[in-house]
């Protein structure tokens, strides 16, 4: 079994409980197991400004999937969600993103591992430091410091 770490993202028909239910969501995924889950966090929206604020969490399952085979399991979960992928960085009902498979690093067409933004996000960097503050990223670094780098961006814990 490998540990992965998912990042949750909505902000739009009722943030919280789109969430919630996607944490049931992970739970049930075969081969997997939910480990532990964050708060929730609120934040302004990162890119086009005209949308709604973003509710984010982060999600530790155990699984023993393979990385693409996970992640079609993540989009399927996002289409059940009716997500509709129209715009780069526009609203969503739910958005799951493979923030770490494992200490591996994945660069491929359809994945990459640890996820792009990362290092750049106080809404999941908050919420991974809750969970595991002594969390190493691959090729980036301790969460703390990464964490403390991003505390200029405005992230309230919510619940
Ligand atoms: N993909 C590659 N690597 C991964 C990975 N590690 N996890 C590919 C998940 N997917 C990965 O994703 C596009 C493609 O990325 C997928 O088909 C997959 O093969 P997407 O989620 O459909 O597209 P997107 O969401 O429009 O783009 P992207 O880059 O995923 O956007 P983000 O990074 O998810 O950002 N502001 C706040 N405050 N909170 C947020 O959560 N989220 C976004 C979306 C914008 N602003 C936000 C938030
Ligand atoms: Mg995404």
């Amino acid at each position: 079994m490998i540990t992965a770490y998912i990042g949750i993202g909505s902000n739009l028909d009722q943030p919280e409980r789109q969430i919630l239910q996607a944490m049931d969501e992970l739970a049930a995924i075969s081969e997997t197991r939910l480990n532990r889950v964050s708060s929730l966090y609120a934040s302004a929206p990162m890119g086009p400004k005209e949308q709604p604020d973003y509710l984010n969490a982060v999600a530790e399952i155990s699984t023993g999937l393979a990385p693409l085979v996970l992640l079609d399991e993540l989009q399927r979960i996002e289409d059940d969600h009716g997500r509709i992928r129209e715009r780069h960085w526009g609203p969503r009902t739910l958005d799951l993103d493979l923030l770490l498979y494992g200490e591996q690093v994945i660069r491929e067409q359809r994945l990459t591992v640890p996820h792009p933004g990362i290092s750049r996000r106080a809404f999941v960097l908050q919420p991974l430091e809750e969970i595991v503050p002594r969390l190493q990223v691959p090729e980036l670094g301790a969460i703390r410091e990464l964490s403390a780098a991003c505390k200029d961006q405005q992230v309230r814990k919510i619940k």
